[in-house]
């Protein structure tokens, strides 16, 4: 492969004292990883989150070439409140099958004083799958094309969503749902100041929930939920298998409550 057609991993992670600050990656051309590393190391040094004492970037040669896949539709939920948000991820929880007792032991999770680098597998009962406790999944290996990352700046922009944040949160959820035992996902950030958070599922698309927890608040995290047969494979997909976005599936725009049963029917 020439020097400028292959493509190299790039991840950032940033510490403090031994505990996850942030973290962030993509696949790029080399000459663009080059320059990349200096992005991530400015921005995890920036990170709101506090100053981190110790940023590692990694930069390695995919061994196969990535899947191609589609990003997924994206919508928001018209929201003002932490306590409706949560009803309104339950509900869309709920139309993709999983129980009470999984939602509880995702809620439990995410509201931990101490987040994990990852996030955490579930069946749809909340039984935890994934065999590292204390790191969780990491979700890793995944890009967009610079032509669809274009694209979707614009598509977002016509609804001011056109955030970094978002894009590449729907980079890692749309390689999460591009897998088929993968059955729902809930996220909220730890950072204090982003409150918006999302429900995703091959069949929902990416449903963006703002406020859906309180201002000033550190904890976050995401569940993984999935079927229980074989777990190893779904991890090695999350982790290891390389995926990049290439095209879209659109935008929905803003929603109200009343249109949830619609997303599960709208295909
Ligand atoms: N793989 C698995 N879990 C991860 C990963 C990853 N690559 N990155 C972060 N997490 C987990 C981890 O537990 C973090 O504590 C938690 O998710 C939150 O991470 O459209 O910014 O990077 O406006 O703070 C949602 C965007 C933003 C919603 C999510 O997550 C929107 C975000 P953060
Ligand atoms: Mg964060």
């Amino acid at each position: 492969m020439s020097r400028n057609s292959r493509l190299l991993s790039v991840r950032m992670r940033a510490s403090r004292d031994g505990r996850h600050v942030s973290g962030a990656e993509g696949l790029y051309s080399e000459p663009l990883a080059v320059r990349m590393v200096g992005r991530y190391a400015e921005r995890a040094l920036t990170h709101g989150l506090g100053r981190p004492d110790e940023v590692v970037i990694t930069l390695e040669a995919l061994e196969v070439k990535p899947e191609e896949i589609p990003a997924l539709r994206v919508t928001t939920l018209q929201n003002e409140e932490p306590r409706r948000g949560r009803q309104m991820a339950e509900r869309l929880l709920a139309g993709c099958g999983i129980g009470t007792q999984g939602m509880r032991t995702a809620w439990n999770f995410i509201g931990r004083r101490h987040g994990l680098r990852g996030g955490i597998l579930l069946d749809t009962e909340g039984v935890r799958l994934d065999p590292n406790l204390e790191r969780g999944v990491r979700v890793s290996r995944m890009g967009i094309s610079r032509r669809a990352e274009r694209d979707l700046s614009r598509m977002l922009a016509a609804f001011d969503w056109d955030h970094q944040t978002v894009r590449e949160a729907l980079v890692l959820a749309s390689k999460v749902h591009a897998h088929p035992k993968v059955v729902a996902e809930l996220c909220v950030s730890d950072d204090p100041d982003y409150t918006t958070g999302y429900v995703a599922s091959r069949r929902l698309g990416y449903v963006r929930i703002p406020h859906l927890k309180k201002e000033g608040s550190r904890r976050g995290g995401r569940a993984f939920f999935i079927g229980v047969t074989d777990v190893p494979g779904v991890l090695e997909y999350l982790e290891r298998t390389p995926v990049i976005v290439t095209s879209l599936k659109g935008c929905l725009g803003l929603l109200t409550e009343d249109a949830i049963p619609d997303l599960f029917t709208e295909g």
